[in-house]
């Protein structure tokens, strides 16, 4: 009996392993800390050792403590992704636990997951308690302080804390949570985070200091490159102001409340100096020593001001924080022929240096810092332009660990000044690289190993500017969230990153900043007077992202929050075309920083007339909206949007389309533009390929810019010409994207040209070295080299379909889908047989499509198979979850 019962006991753990529920996610996010949607959306990935699994059930309990809200019972069907919370009212301010468990179609039942937890915000502005207090302002950040004591058993303490500037807070002398750089960059009069934290373990019973320091950060920051005096923020706020609360709960039942008030202090501490584009001033003799922990004499700080600034604006976190993802060691010290002491990171990175140093006191230390060297070897901040990215730190005798706590740099050197060079040692620096923290989502390698540079260069220009928005560069004096940058990169980042909740914070601010007229603005957060709005690929931001989110993410919500926006934005170009539906004025910036050749200007000339980007745009724009339309059930405005997408593609063939089948610019942009967005009718399609194919030989280079970029080399796949698609690949002389890598680039360029053969760097006015739109190839590699996109939203159905080219032998990527992880690698080994491994989530299926010649024998998992359809050099197959390895003789 005792061997039957442990054979039963190892059947149940074996079958409770095979089906493994895991990665538990709260309206997309790990443990997300500020829900107040009053239905956010559940995601869980099950794996499962099993072929051609799929869920056919779940059931999900939420608890508050030990109460059940929710007990979901067995919900039938598939779905794994977003299913919307359906239990009893949420409350604020309160910890939730949940767990799920699927069965799978063999009828077996998972172990209840692990749990994951969620905590709700505040629900509504009136539960703020607190008022806004305020310190005049200086250039030295603020401290802020309050002693609070609590003589019972917490059971539970949530913080609440926000600010006009940064913030970081602090309980008896310890920070509250990991973050860096709070509350965030948003359009604050619109949308202001807070934060909500659990402090439960940090408050003692007793005395207890309530600490904020402070400082100006994007709030009061110049942000822009003109001249502060004309342009002025989006926003209102003159001063840093903070605004906090602690909700106590007693193990007794009773509450308390801790808040921001004219009660509190103020003085100034360390840090003498900070904003985004200068950079940080601490001294360590002006640190208040304790000033963050109960009992500190503040008889001589001042009362702080309360002022009415109201909670309307104010948002919970609605993304991850911007953190220290690692920390990278310096490479090497150089004397450069200047003789600058300069030490070498090898990477190009973002965030600030940490130094362990005593110093003697009053000895101030200086570093700035470089993307690169000059042609002499000497440090080069000429493309900063005014942004100083300084940090100055005054040492007073006592060990210190030196960094930048409210701005950030981007940089792969730094010069220390005010060290003697026996003084600098190595081991005491080192870079922390700071980014929102989106997990990973994808990895492509390949047997070109310049190739797999280029790869990590574009991850790496993507934690440098995923610094909380999508931005530009984050090292001149600009940082700013450029519209065109993050539509022409959006698509690239989602494969390398989880980006649902990152975007969809920044689109609401996206669509808070839209004009009356609907004209999306070139930046988001806006800054006034410095940039427009309404511009051809930047505006399109609007609609591209929201369907880029929701293809990859199988989510519905980005585009229910986005409709209005997008749509507003459909409906200014279509009344700009007029009833001709032919939109061709305004300025653009077009195909920006395409390829010119050497004399011709100054890398600003646009090739590819505007109006022919300008009418590819609106099509598309005008499509997504009709397909959006449809998949919210809106029947009459997607007819009503394919209409005016079908209207444009005829003007635009009227206007642009020649009888020959050229277009009326014979630029590589222009006939990208026309074949990706579907302008063309079908019969000249081909010819306008074959167009592109002959400019491409004609130069035997790309020459597009920020608009025909992110989709040559898929448009030169797709129709028929993989192979010129893998040269403009493996070109390496400029324009290439492999050429920065010859150059020793650790991340993307803005230009092409960003540093000539020479080592010399242009100084163009406009130049950063950690530019991630021409990333945008990232996305062919994992599409069309290693072959996975998605077939249906969410990767509920992938296809994969590799396009190897000459110049590889293998080639692999994984993509964690919203179903868990799905992989393709090819290889050719050295007898020739062609080799692809591949996994298919649990459930989802795949359309696989293997390379092959027609009537090869194609095996799966060993064995030949005969029921494959054939179709343009592929054998397809349909598949379930699981592992498969195909190979072709
Ligand atoms: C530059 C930005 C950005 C681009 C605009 C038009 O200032 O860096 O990359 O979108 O110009």
């Amino acid at each position: 009996m005792k061997r039957i019962l442990a054979a039963i006991a190892i059947l149940v753990s074996c079958r409770a392993f095979a089906l493994d529920v895991n990665s538990l996610k709260v309206n997309h996010m790990t443990s997300p800390a500020g829900i107040t949607d009053p239905e956010p959306t559940f995601s869980w990935i099950t794996e499962s050792d099993s072929h051609n699994a799929g869920q056919i059930a779940c059931r999900i309990q939420v608890f508050d403590g030990r109460k059940k809200v929710w007990n979901s019972g067995r919900i039938a069907g598939s779905n794994s992704v977003a299913v919307p919370y359906a239990g009893k009212q949420l409350k604020s301010g309160t910890v939730y636990e949940w767990r799920v468990r699927v069965w799978d179609n063999e009828g077996t039942k998972s172990a209840w997951s692990s749990r994951a937890r969620f905590i709700t915000g505040l629900f509504n502005a009136s539960e703020w308690q607190a008022s806004w207090i305020e310190a005049p302002l200086t250039d030295a950040s603020p401290l802020m302080r309050k002693e609070f004591s609590v003589s019972k058993k917490v059971k539970r303490a949530l913080a609440f804390v926000t600010a006009h500037g940064l913030y970081e807070a602090s309980l008896n002398g310890s920070k509250i949570g990991d973050a860096y750089l709070a509350p965030g960059y948003t359009s604050y009069d619109r949308h202001l985070q807070y934060q909500t934290y659990d402090v439960t373990d940090m408050i003692e019973e007793g005395e207890n200091a309530f600490g904020l320091e402070l400082a100006r950060g994007w709030y009061l920051s110049n942000m822009g490159f003109v001249d502060p005096s004309v342009y002025k923020p989006n926003f209102e706020g003159t001063n840093i102001a903070a605004l906090a609360q602690i909700l106590i709960t007693y193990q007794d039942g009773s509450k308390d409340v801790v808040v921001t008030d004219g009660s509190w202090k103020y003085s100034t501490g360390g840090i003498l100096e900070s904003t985004i584009y200068n950079g940080e001033t601490f001294d360590a003799a002006k640190v208040q020593q304790g000033w963050n922990t109960p009992g500190f004499d503040d008889s001589q700080w001042q009362n702080v001001q309360e002022v009415e600034y109201g909670y309307d604006n104010l948002a919970p976190q609605d993304c991850e924080q911007v953190v220290t993802e690692q920390y990278v060691s310096p490479k090497e010290l150089i004397e450069t022929p200047a003789g600058e002491l300069v030490i070498d990171f090898g990477q190009n990175l973002v965030g600030t240096e940490v130094l362990s140093f005593t110093g003697k006191p009053g000895q101030t230390i200086k570093i700035s810092h470089a993307e690169y060297l000059d042609e002499n070897g000497n440090f080069y901040t000429v493309n900063l332009r005014s942004a100083k990215a300084l940090s100055t730190y005054i040492c007073d005798g006592t060990p210190q660990e030196f960094s930048a706590k409210f701005t950030f740099y981007g940089f792969r050197y730094i010069k220390v000044e005010g060290m003697e060079r026996d003084e600098i040692n190595l081991d005491d620096f080192k870079a922390a690289v700071r980014f929102s923290n989106l997990e990973p989502a994808g990895s492509f390698r390949c047997s070109d190993e310049r190739v797999n540079r280029l790869q990590s260069n574009i991850q790496w220009s993507q934690r440098g500017n995923f610094v909380d928005i999508p931005s530009d560069c984050p090292q001149r004096d600009e940082r700013l969230g450029w519209t065109g940058d993050a539509e022409v990169f959006a698509r690239t980042a989602t494969f390398n990153r989880q980006t649902y909740a990152f975007y969809s914070k920044w689109l609401k601010d996206l669509a808070a900043e839209q004009f009356p007229g609907g004209e999306v603005t070139d930046i988001v957060p806006f800054v006034k007077n410095l940039v427009g709005a309404g511009h051809v690929g930047w505006a399109d931001a609007a609609t591209i992202i929201p369907w880029t989110l929701y293809m990859a993410y199988g989510d519905t919500k980005v585009l229910e929050t986005q409709y209005s926006s997008m749509k507003k934005w459909v409906d200014c170009v279509i009344a700009q075309a007029g009833e001709s539906c032919l939109w061709n004025t305004g300025w653009h910036y077009g195909d920006w920083l395409s390829y010119v050749e050497a004399g011709e200007k100054d890398g600003f000339q646009i090739a590819t007339p505007n109006p022919i980007s300008q009418q590819c745009h609106f099509a598309n724009s005008a499509d997504i909206m009709a397909r959006t339309a449809e998949v919210l059930g809106n029947s009459a405005d997607a007819e009503y949007y394919a209409g005016i997408c079908t209207k444009a593609k005829e003007a635009f063939c009227r206007e642009y389309l020649n009888e020959d089948g050229s277009l009326t610019a014979n630029t590589q942009t222009a006939y990208i533009l026309a074949l990706v967005y579907d302008m063309l009718p079908e019969n000249v399609r081909a010819a306008a390929a074959a167009r592109l194919a002959e400019n491409v030989e004609y130069y035997g280079h790309l020459t597009t810019g920020f608009l025909g970029t992110p989709h040559i080399n898929r448009v030169l796949t797709e129709n028929g010409y993989n192979h010129l698609a893998y040269r403009l690949l493996f070109n390496d002389t400029c324009p290439s994207w492999l050429y920065p890598v010859t150059m020793d680039a650790t991340t993307i360029w803005e230009r092409w040209n960003s540093m000539l053969p020479d080592h010399t760097i242009p100084d163009n006015g406009m130049n950063s070295f950690n530019h991630y739109s021409y990333g945008a190839i990232g996305d062919w590699l994992y599409r069309y080299v290693a072959g996975i996109s998605e077939l249906e939203p969410g990767f509920k159905t992938i296809r994969i379909k590799p396009y190897p080219g000459e110049g590889l032998t293998f080639a692999e990527a994984e993509e964690t889908t919203p179903y868990g992880k799905a992989a393709s690698a090819w290889r050719i080994e050295d007898d020739g047989r062609f080799v692809l491994e591949i996994t298919v989530p649990f459930n989802t299926r795949a359309e696989v499509c293997v390379p092959a010649a027609e009537g090869a024998v194609v095996t799966k998992d060993g064995e030949a198979m005969t029921d494959y359809e054939y179709a343009g050099g592929y054998a397809v197959f349909n598949t379930g979850s699981g592992r498969y390895v195909f190979e072709v003789k």
